[in-house]
């Protein structure tokens, strides 16, 4: 697993949720009201999967088994629920490429804000997206990686 020296390669990602609100009484005895999705994406729907194994979403405690992990694309869980929360995003890559996780955070939102942070009523039945632009930068990588990055 030699590293090429002097060489960095940029991978642009992009990550964030989508979230909608639920039809009223969708779900029995259950107060949540949206349904949202958070994803991890390369730019352009880039395909990720040739050197990220796998992502790891940490939900808010008051899910059950908040750990959620995702081995294959497209990397994104859905659920549904009531209330917004930081994400804890993992990624982590293929062991031949030599790389420590990354970690990414995301606040996952649900409601459609104004500019003054209230609430649109008159958006609220319109999906909410919530995305940011990153990049993961890989300084001297390995062989293996590189190969992948020239590939792709
Ligand atoms: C707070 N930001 O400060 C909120 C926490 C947690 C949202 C929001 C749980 C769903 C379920 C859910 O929607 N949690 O119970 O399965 O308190």
């Amino acid at each position: 697993n030699k590293r090429t020296k002097g060489v960095t390669v940029i991978r642009p990602i992009v990550y964030g949720n989508i979230a909608t609100l639920l039809p009223q009484k969708k779900i029995p005895d259950s107060d949540h009201t949206h349904k949202w999705t958070v994803s991890v994406k390369g730019l352009n729907n880039e395909d990720i999967s040739s050197f990220v194994k796998k992502v790891t979403f940490k939900l808010h405690e008051t899910y059950a088994n908040p750990q959620r992990v995702v081995e294959h694309p497209p990397f994104e869980l859905t659920e549904t629920g009531w209330g917004e929360f930081e994400l804890t995003i993992k990624l982590q890559f293929v062991p031949e490429s030599g790389e420590k996780p990354v970690m990414l955070y995301h606040n996952l939102r649900l409601h459609p804000y104004e500019e003054d942070g209230s609430i649109s009523t008159a958006n609220k039945n319109k999906p909410v997206q919530s995305f940011q632009y990153d990049e993961l930068v890989f300084t001297d990588p390995t062989e293996y990686l590189y190969q992948i990055f020239i590939q792709h």
